[in-house]
C-alpha cells in the first residue's frame, strides 16, 4: 500500500547505516557518508556497464598489465579511477588500496588519525564484462591507525577481524549493494528512477546448507588429491548442482541467499590459490560470518589470516556452515 511504499523508498543506504550505528555515535555520520560515497561510485560504474556496448572505450583491454600480471580491462581502470576521485574530496578516507594499484593511494589532507583506509577490487570478474555477464566491486574498510611513512601499508598486514565494514556491489540483472558494519548483513537494490539504493533485505542469513557447489572444475588436473576426493564425494550426492559464473561476487551472492559453497583452493601450480586476502576474501569472510556462514583457507578461518604483503593471495572456501565444514573436513 502507499504508506509502506513510502516507508520502503525512504530506507536508503545512508539512512540505514545511520540507524544501524545510532546518531548518538559521532562515527555514524562518517560511516554513513562513506557508504554513500561507495554507493555513488557504484552507481557510476553501473551506469557505464549498462551501456558498455555502445561506448567507444568501455569494453576490451587497455594494453597494460597490472601488478598481478593480469591484463587491465578498460572498465577496471575506469572503476578504479572513480573510487579514487570519489574519495579525494570526501574528507573520510586517507588511503585507498586496490587490486589495480601496486601501492596505496594517499589523500594527505584526509589523513588525521582515526580516518579510514578503503581496500577494494574495483571490478571483480572483469573478464565477464565483454560477455555481458555479472561482475562486482568488493570493498573492505579499516581504521587508519597512523601515517604509514614507508608507503608499504605494513599497518594493513593485519587479520580480517580488524575490518570495521565490508561489502560488495553486484552489477547483475539488478545492481545490488550488500554491506555489514558488524551488525548483520543488509542488501539494497538500486532504483534507477530514484538513483538510490533502497533496502531490500535486512539481516540476511545464509541457509545452513545448500545444494550447489561452485569451483572451476577446469582446474581438476591442478587440484590436490583431497580436493578431488571432496568433489568426487559431492558428485555421488544426489541433488547437488554445479554453478560457477567466473565472478566471485556473483557466486558469493547466490550462496549468501540460497546456500551452498564456493571454493578457490590452493593448487599444485599455485599453493596459495588465486584470490586476494585483503580486498576479496577477508571482506566476504566478514559478510558470511555475519550471515551465519563460514570462510576458511581449508585450514584456518580467513578472518584469522595475517597477510605477508598487501596483495597476498589465499585459498578460499566460503558459504553455508555445514557445506564449508564438510569441505574443510577433507582438507585436514
Ligand atoms: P578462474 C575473477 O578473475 C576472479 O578473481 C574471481 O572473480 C573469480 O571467482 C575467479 O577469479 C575466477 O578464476 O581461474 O576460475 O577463471
Amino acid at each position: 500500500d502507499q504508506e509502506s511504499d513510502i516507508g520502503r523508498d525512504l530506507t536508503t543506504l545512508s539512512r540505514h547505516v545511520l540507524s544501524q550505528i545510532g546518531t548518538h555515535d559521532p562515527d555514524a555520520y562518517d560511516m554513513s557518508a562513506l557508504m554513500n560515497r561507495i554507493g555513488l561510485a557504484g552507481k557510476m560504474v553501473s551506469r557505464r556497464l549498462s551501456r558498455a556496448g555502445l561506448l567507444e572505450d568501455a569494453l576490451g583491454v587497455t594494453g597494460d598489465v597490472n601488478v598481478q600480471g593480469e591484463s587491465v580491462k578498460k572498465m577496471d581502470q575506469y572503476a578504479n579511477r572513480i573510487f579514487v576521485r570519489a574519495f579525494e574530496q570526501s574528507g573520510l578516507v586517507c588511503r585507498l588500496a586496490s587490486e589495480e594499484m601496486e601501492k596505496p593511494y594517499y589523500i594527505p589532507e584526509n589523513c588525521p588519525i582515526g580516518r579510514y583506509t578503503l581496500l577494494f577490487d574495483p571490478i571483480d570478474g572483469s573478464s565477464n564484462i565483454d560477455a555481458n555477464l555479472a561482475v562486482g566491486t568488493i570493498f573492505s574498510v579499516r581504521q587508519q591507525e597512523g601515517i604509514d611513512t614507508t608507503g608499504d601499508a605494513d599497518d594493513l598486514l593485519q587479520p580480517g577481524h580488524k575490518q570495521v565494514a565490508a561489502g560488495y556491489i553486484l552489477y547483475g540483472s539488478s545492481t545490488m549493494f550488500v554491506y555489514t558494519i558488524g551488525k548483520g548483513v543488509h542488501s539494497f537494490t538500486l532504483d534507477p528512477s530514484l538513483g538510490e539504493f533502497i533496502l531490500s533485505q535486512e539481516n540476511v542469513q545464509v541457509p545452513e546448507s545448500g545444494s550447489t557447489y561452485s569451483i572451476n572444475e577446469g582446474n581438476y588436473c591442478h587440484w590436490e588429491e583431497n580436493i578431488r576426493e571432496y568433489i568426487r564425494h559431492l558428485h555421488r550426492q544426489p541433488g547437488y548442482s554445479a554453478r560457477y559464473s567466473g565472478a566471485l561476487v556473483a557466486d558469493f551472492h547466490r550462496i549468501l541467499f540460497q546456500g551452498g559453497v564456493f571454493l578457490y583452493p590452493g593448487m599444485t601450480t599455485q599453493p596459495e590459490g588465486k584470490l586476494r586476502l585483503l580486498y576479496e576474501s577477508a571482506p566476504l569472510a566478514f559478510l558470511i560470518t555475519q550471515a551465519g556462514g563460514l570462510a576458511t583457507t581449508g585450514k584456518v578461518d580467513i578472518m584469522d589470516v595475517v597477510p605477508p604483503k598487501l596483495h597476498a593471495r589465499t585459498p578460499l572456501i566460503v558459504g553455508s556452515r555445514k557445506d564449508v565444514e564438510l569441505a574443510t573436513s577433507f582438507m585436514k
